[in-house]
């Protein structure tokens, strides 16, 4: 199906993204990539146990978000969150850690990989919706708080939006005019369900918002730049009006749901025909003359080798003490 993306302002965006912010992002694509390659790999190894979510495919959505709105925002999304950890300051040690279970790990071992957090970064959460009160909490903060600059993001998948939970946050994001913005990350698929069976309609940003009085959008998630100008876009406009916005990224998952689906539902072919998002960055970077191809490549292997290292940190680091085991777990 074809979609018809918004336009964004190139002229103006384009001037705010400087060349060292393009070959950081670049950096981000690759560092995600790996991570999330390797991090299959010692899964496979029996080094990681628990759930394990690959965000590779979606990078170009997350990388240009933060990148646009920046550190200072309050941030929010599903179990697929290592991407989004990593890009809020998250090293690549503590969270390769936390997937191996270790003392050191983002959460001492606690949470794995569906629950990251850093100062910003809310969670990481299992429950599909359960993110979208919380990030729409988060906004009223801002509101609350008088932070007229400062607005929250929160990621979801598409089939979050049939839960009720997403409702009632719009609902009440949109009365009471809370600068938040709502990302439905749309990879066609919650688990093995196509979106053509899980969601009534097209278009979901852009009609679901119709119904609370908000603005919606559709975007290009398989493209940086659009993503970056869009987002850019995006939050200029909740700072200005005060209000939410909602918004559908068509982007695409690279592999299975999580890391015992061999996606064998999919039709293979579909992945060899889409665009990764590493290459549009790649191509800008090229265009502009920011790296050469070779350089490009040093890059690559910097971030591979990044991740190696982490897997030594994470492979030599302690396991939590079996006392400490309840230290930091709040049940009601
Ligand atoms: C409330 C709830 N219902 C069901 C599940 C089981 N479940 C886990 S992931 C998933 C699919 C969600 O798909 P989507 O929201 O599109 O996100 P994606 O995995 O594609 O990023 C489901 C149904 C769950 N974790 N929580």
């Amino acid at each position: 199906m074809s979609y018809h993306f918004f336009e964004t302002k190139k002229e103006i965006t384009s001037k705010l993204l400087g060349q060292k912010e393009i070959l950081e992002d670049l950096k981000y694509m690759l560092l995600i990539r790996h991570f999330e390659s390797r991090a299959e790999v010692a899964y496979q190894a029996g080094r990681v146990g628990g759930f394990f979510h690959s965000y590779a495919g979606q990078e170009a959505i997350q990388v240009a978000a933060v990148r646009a709105c920046g550190l200072k925002d309050w941030y929010s999304t599903s179990y697929r969150c290592h991407a989004l950890a990593l890009l809020l300051g998250a090293s690549p040690d503590e969270l390769m850690a936390e997937l191996y279970g270790r003392e050191t790990g983002n959460v001492k071992g606690r949470g794995g990989s569906m629950h990251f957090y850093t100062e910003t970064l809310l969670g990481g959460f299992g429950i599909v919706g359960g993110q979208i009160p919380i990030g729409t909490g988060a906004a009223f903060t801002c509101k609350y708080l008088g932070q007229k600059e400062r607005i929250s993001l929160c990621f979801m998948g598409e089939g979050a939006v049939a839960q009720g939970a997403f409702h009632e946050s719009l609902n009440i994001a949109s009365l009471w005019e809370l600068p938040c913005l709502y990302i439905i990350e749309n990879n066609k698929w919650g688990m093995g369900t196509s979106v053509d069976r899980a969601i009534s309609v097209r278009e979901i940003a852009e009609k679901k918002a119709i119904g609370y009085g908000m603005q919606g959008y559709t975007i290009n998630g398989m493209d940086y730049l659009h993503c970056y100008e869009a987002f850019h876009f995006f939050k200029e406009e909740i700072i200005r009006t005060g209000k939410p916005i909602l918004v559908e990224a068509i982007t695409e998952r690279f592999k299975g749901h999580s890391i015992s689906d061999p996606a064998a539902y999919r039709d293979k072919n579909i992945l060899s025909t889409c665009i990764d998002p590493i290459m549009t960055i790649k191509q800008l970077v090229l265009e502009k003359g920011l790296a050469t191809k070779e350089e490009i490549g040093e890059m690559d292997k910097e971030m591979r080798l990044r991740v190696i290292a982490s897997m030594k940190y994470a492979e030599e680091s302690p396991w939590p003490n079996i006392t400490t085991l309840e230290e930091g777990v709040f049940a009601p």
